[in-house]
């Protein structure tokens, strides 16, 4: 990767190790299920996170838009948060395609909802209301800096979500990642949930994929949607190799990704005219602003800073969002922290 590509963990490349798997891929049918590869992938992914089974498809907006078709029919309310990705970015698809109607609670700043407020959130029974069908929570929390969501809180939350006759359905698009920052286990974080979903291309550097896990009566039911979606793959067992891969080679070095974006992070508050949100990193994210004294936009600045080969994700008028992943080394960092500083000296000259 010639380009210090911070835009996301979702740039990252396959490696060599897996562009090999990929071309040595035993693969079949996976619409019969007769794809050894993914079946495999699916096989330790289910039993990674504990849950009886899995289902490969094609990315975490899939994931998680299947798991909620799964679990909801039309008219049902899911309770999320309002900077969830969910939410956000995957173009209201539960609404659009499921008739799912979104309950949204604000995101506290640790990434968690308030468990009060998802007893508030519950409908009584009642003709007027939707019917509250379950609950989504995000670990890591992606726009709320890449924050973990701790096992207490996931239990309880859990527990809750049971106790009020709701499903839980975990985002954990990035929950090794989250299972490193609390030095916990993916397996246990999953715990509380009846399904998760979780992504192979983004900081595990696979090229596509995601896996959907619960109980087998549930990927039963998901698999009926992932087809409705047009989500079968065929001999998909090319790209199920690479997340074999990932899963085998990847996981275990997420803390890596973390040590950088802390010295991601501490390079860019020695410059002054930047403003870290407080606590970063979490994870593998670093989340800033341009002060208003800098007569910049982030857009500005991100033009800049390509110039120089650093590529940043531009979130809002002054902010930015940097991720760190398999392939930025602390060269890559540092090359970072520098194209930054001339960018806005340059800026007040
Ligand atoms: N997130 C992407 C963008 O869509 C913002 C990124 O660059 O971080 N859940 C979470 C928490 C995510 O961060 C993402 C991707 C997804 C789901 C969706 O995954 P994909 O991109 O595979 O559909």
């Amino acid at each position: 990767m010639d380009w210090v590509n911070l835009r996301s963990d979702t740039v990252t490349l396959p490696t060599p190790e897996m562009r090999e798997a990929m071309a040595e891929a035993v693969v079949g049918d996976d619409v019969y299920g007769e794809d050894p590869t993914i079946n495999r992938l699916e096989e330790m992914s289910a039993a990674l996170l504990g849950k009886e089974t899995g289902v490969f498809v094609p990315s975490g907006t899939m994931g998680n838009l299947v798991a909620i078709l799964a679990h909801c029919g039309r008219g049902d309310e899911i309770i999320l948060g309002d900077k969830s990705h969910t939410f956000l970015y995957e173009a209201g698809g539960a609404a659009a395609l499921g008739g799912v109607h979104p309950h949204l609670l604000p995101n506290q700043s640790d990434g968690t909802l308030l468990l009060d407020d998802i007893k508030e959130a519950i409908r009584p029974d009642d003709i007027h209301h939707p019917i509250s069908r379950m609950v989504l929570l995000e670990n890591t929390h992606n726009r709320c800096g890449g924050v973990a969501l701790t096992l207490e809180y996931t239990h309880a939350a859990g527990e809750l979500a049971h106790q009020l006759g709701l499903m839980l359905h975990l985002d954990g698009a990035r929950i090794f990642n989250a299972a490193a920052v609390l030095g916990a286990k993916a397996v246990d974080l999953a715990k509380p949930a009846d399904s998760v979903t979780f992504c192979l291309s983004k900081g595990l550097s696979a090229p596509v994929g995601s896996v959907l896990c619960g109980s087998n009566e549930f990927i039963n039911q998901a698999r009926r949607m992932r087809k409705q979606l047009g989500g079968g793959m065929r001999q998909a067992g090319v790209l199920a190799a690479a997340g074999i891969v990932a899963l085998e080679t990847m996981v275990e070095r997420l803390d890596q990704d973390h040590v950088r974006a802390k010295r991601l992070a501490q390079g860019l508050s020695t410059i002054q005219g930047l403003d870290l949100d407080p606590g970063m990193p979490y994870s593998n994210m670093v989340f800033l602003t341009i002060m208003d004294k800098i007569p910049l936009s982030a857009g500005e600045a991100a033009q800049g800073l390509k110039q120089r080969g650093v590529r940043v994700g531009v979130v809002s008028g002054r902010r930015f969002r940097l991720v760190t992943h398999y392939w930025i080394d602390d060269a890559g960092v540092d090359h970072a922290i520098e194209a930054y500083r001339e960018v806005i000296e340059e800026s007040m000259i």
